[in-house]
Order: structure tokens, then sequence, then C-alpha cells
């Protein structure tokens, strides 16, 4: 590996000269910022919520968030007021962003099916919104409403029957003034003042003020992402997302500041995002690198970014496009950029990517704002399995059958073969008394 002082990325080279153990760090990203502290520390608070409720809640208020609550929930007033003295152009911007999730999502709607699947045996399913969802949001080092409309903005275009905002107090007692704006333009139902791993204990098993929900949706901090797994017995929650990701394929016709750009942008969310681009030859892969060094040096959140592209970024050379698809479905990627000739082609030759942008000029940032499209999304190799977040995450199925007066008769037999083979006589019993319609 080619380890020049200078460079603020952690891997160079070809791809095909990567060691075993550097391919496995890259590729192995899961559990990445969870440590046995956090796990303890977490059980611990959840139980606390469980136990005492409303108590709890207010004592982690003051214990995490340095302040004395009045109360756990937010009234409408004020979200409505930090709406009116939000930016009117970041106002505007929020609203067409909400605009486009909600246009996007309502493409997504699940419909009603029924089939017969033997004459006079019938086979539907319908799709039935959840009653109540929590969408959490952070506070802290990151702010982020867009994240809101990603979580809320789809549960209310589901036709969710509650959708609960909470977000951690600042030392006014209320959210971030663009988390409440966001609540507000996504018209959630409620707000709570409420952060980390409290907020999703009580999300979970509801407290004196706090509702129960059926899901929890929203990106939060190591505790948060921990208390999520936690509390799965109890309710659902969405693909664990953890530190942000890209993935870069470039070609010859790819600007090598524009692919360093994207790195830089998905680098600056956290000190652990994972940021690698594969490039067809030496010659770019050097422009590249080159660019990502350039542009680090500039970066507003240098410590952010060169933490990341020091422990996680990588520019590699590849021999050809075929050499880098099998890379990235195993890398598995929650953003992957096609800065290639014909992305909208190559989108066939694409697994396992959360979510996919084709060409360089569709930048990730405008999938993280504005597109429409979610940016909560796999990481850590889970797109392998999930999805990024959508309207189908706020529904369940209801599944229904039934059998006619002469299928029943056919059934029968069959159904009491089977049971008698699994030695159940009363399932056998149940089936054999419509024999005789
Ligand atoms: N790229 C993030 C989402 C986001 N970007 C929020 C800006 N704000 C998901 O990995
Ligand atoms: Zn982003």
């Amino acid at each position: 590996m080619d380890s020049l002082a200078s460079s603020v990325l952690r891997y160079r080279g070809a791809l095909s000269d990567l060691s075993a153990e550097d391919r496995r760090r890259l590729l192995d990203r899961a559990g990445s910022g969870v440590d046995a502290r956090v796990t303890a520390r977490v059980s611990e608070l959840i139980s606390r919520v469980r136990s005492e409720g409303d108590r709890a809640l207010f004592d982690l208020a003051r214990q995490f968030d340095r302040v004395e609550l009045k109360s756990l929930e937010v009234p409408r007033e004020k979200w409505q007021a930090a709406l009116a003295s939000l930016d009117p152009a970041v106002r505007e911007a929020l609203t067409r962003a909400a605009r486009n999730i909600a246009k996007a999502h309502a493409a997504q709607k699940p419909r009603a099916v029924e089939i017969e699947t033997e004459p006079g045996v019938l086979v539907g399913r319908r799709p039935d919104p959840l009653g109540r969802v929590g969408v959490y949001a952070p506070g802290g080092r990151a702010v982020y409403p867009s994240s809101v409309l990603m979580g809320a903005v789809p549960a209310k275009v589901a036709g969710v029957g509650e959708v609960i905002v909470c977000s951690p107090p600042g030392p006014n007692g209320l959210p971030h003034a663009a988390v409440l704006a966001a609540a507000a333009i996504a018209e959630a139902d409620r707000v709570f003042a409420l952060g980390g791993a409290g907020a999703v204990a009580a999300l979970a098993y509801g407290t004196e003020s706090v509702p129960r929900v059926d899901r929890i949706v929203g990106p939060g901090n190591a505790y948060v992402a921990e208390a999520k797994l936690q509390v799965v017995g109890a309710v659902a929650i969405e693909a664990p997302a953890g530190p942000s990701e890209i993935l870069v394929i470039a070609d010859g016709t790819a600007n090598p500041d524009a692919v360093a750009r994207e790195m830089l942008a998905q680098a600056e969310h956290d000190p652990e995002a994972a940021c690698v681009t594969l490039a067809v030859g030496e010659p770019l892969a050097a422009a590249i690198t080159a660019a990502v060094e350039r542009l680090t040096a500039g970066a507003k959140r240098w410590e952010i970014v060169t933490s990341a592209l020091g422990s996680r970024g990588a520019v590699l050379s590849v021999a050809s496009l075929e050499e880098a698809f099998p890379f990235a479905a195993d890398f598995a990627p929650e953003h992957l950029l096609l800065a290639t000739a014909s992305p909208q082609e190559d989108l066939a030759r694409v697994r396992n990517a959360g979510t996919v942008f084709l060409g360089e000029r569709s930048s990730v940032a405008y999938g993280d704002y504005m597109t429409g499209s979610n940016h909560v999304l796999p990481t850590a190799g889970l797109a392998r399995a999930y999805s990024g977040l959508n309207l189908l995450d706020f529904y369940r199925w209801t599944t229904y059958q039934r059998v006619e007066a002469g299928a029943a008769a056919k059934l029968a037999d069959d159904v009491g073969r089977l049971a008698d083979s699994e030695g159940l006589f009363a399932h056998a019993d149940a089936a054999r008394a419509w024999r005789t319609p």
C-alpha cells in the first residue's frame, strides 16, 4: 500500500494489491462505534425508564441535557413559532424538500390483493397504516431537520394515525428550532423534548406522558442506535443506520474534483464515515487522490473529514468497471455514485446499494436533501439485505382467507392427512368436520 505521509487517505494503490487484512477492514464495518460499555449503560437507562416512567425522563434531561424540563411535550405553538422565525429561504427549501419526499413516497403506495389459489379458496392481503410511529431526531453535533422530513413525511403519506417526533432539549428546554420547524412542515402530530436512549425507551414502552409507538425510525448516536436494537422485542425499528458511507465508481469520463467533493461531503458527517472511490486506471486514481488532498486542506469540518478519510478513506484503482462491480456488491454501500459514461446502463449491474446516484452531476447532496428519495439508508453492509426507509415501512399487512362451501369439502382430506402426519389430531378433526357440506 502506498503510504505517502502527505496522503490523508488510509488506503491507496490498486484494488487488486489490497492485502486480505485491509480488504476485510474496508468491508467489515459492522458494529463500528459500539462498545460493551455503551451496551450496558443503555440497558440500564431502558430499565429505569420502564420502571420509573416520566420521573426517569425528567432526571435524564437534568443529567444529559443539563436542563430542568417543565413538561416533556412541546406544545404546537412552539413549533409554529420556530417555523415562523426560520429564515424564509430555508423554510421554502424545507417545504420544497417535503413536497418532493411526499411525491416520491406517494408513488410507492401498496395495493390490497385477493386471489383464488384453487376454486373457492380465496387468499388476500390488505396494507394497514401503522397506528403510531416515533421519529427520532438527534440534537448536539448533528441537527438534521432533513431527517425529520425523511421520517415524518412518508409516515403521514402512509396515513399513520399519529406521528410523534422526539429530539433532545437544548438549554431552553426545547428541541433545536430547525427540528421543531421541520416537525411543523411535516405536519407531525406531537413533539417531545426527549433525547438518547431514554427517548427510545419511552417510545418503545410508553410512560405517563409519552404514548407507546409501533415503530421507531430515524438516525441517532451510538446510544440511540444501541437502544433501538435493545427494544426490538417491544417495537419495530428500521434497518439500523450507522456512520455515513459512499462508494464512487469512476471511469475516464469522471471529473476528479467532482468525485473528491462527494468523498468530502459524506466524510464531514462523522469521524467514522467510510468513503471509498474505485477509479478505472492509475492516472485517474492519482488525480482523484490529489483533488481529495487539496479539498481536505480547505475543509470547514477538517477534523471530522481527516479522521474519516484517515481511518476508512480509500482511492483505489481498478483495471476496468468489471472489477469494480463485484467489490461494490461486497461493500454494499449506503450511497453508490456512478461517475461513469453510461450510468443508466451500469445501474443494471448494481447489487446491494442503499441508494444509487446516476452520473457525477447527480450529487449525493441532492438525494440527502431534495430529490425526494429517502436518505435514511442501511449502512455497514446491511444493504445486502435491507432497503432504505420507504413507504412500506409505515404499513403492516393483514392477510386473510375464505374457503367457500364446495372448496372446504375438497380441502378436508388432504389437510386431515397433513395434520395426522404432524400428530395434531384436533387440527385433523377441525378440517374433516367440513367434508360433508
Ligand atoms: N448523508 C446522510 C443524510 C444527511 N445528509 C442528512 C445531510 N443531512 C445519510 O447518510
Ligand atoms: Zn449527507
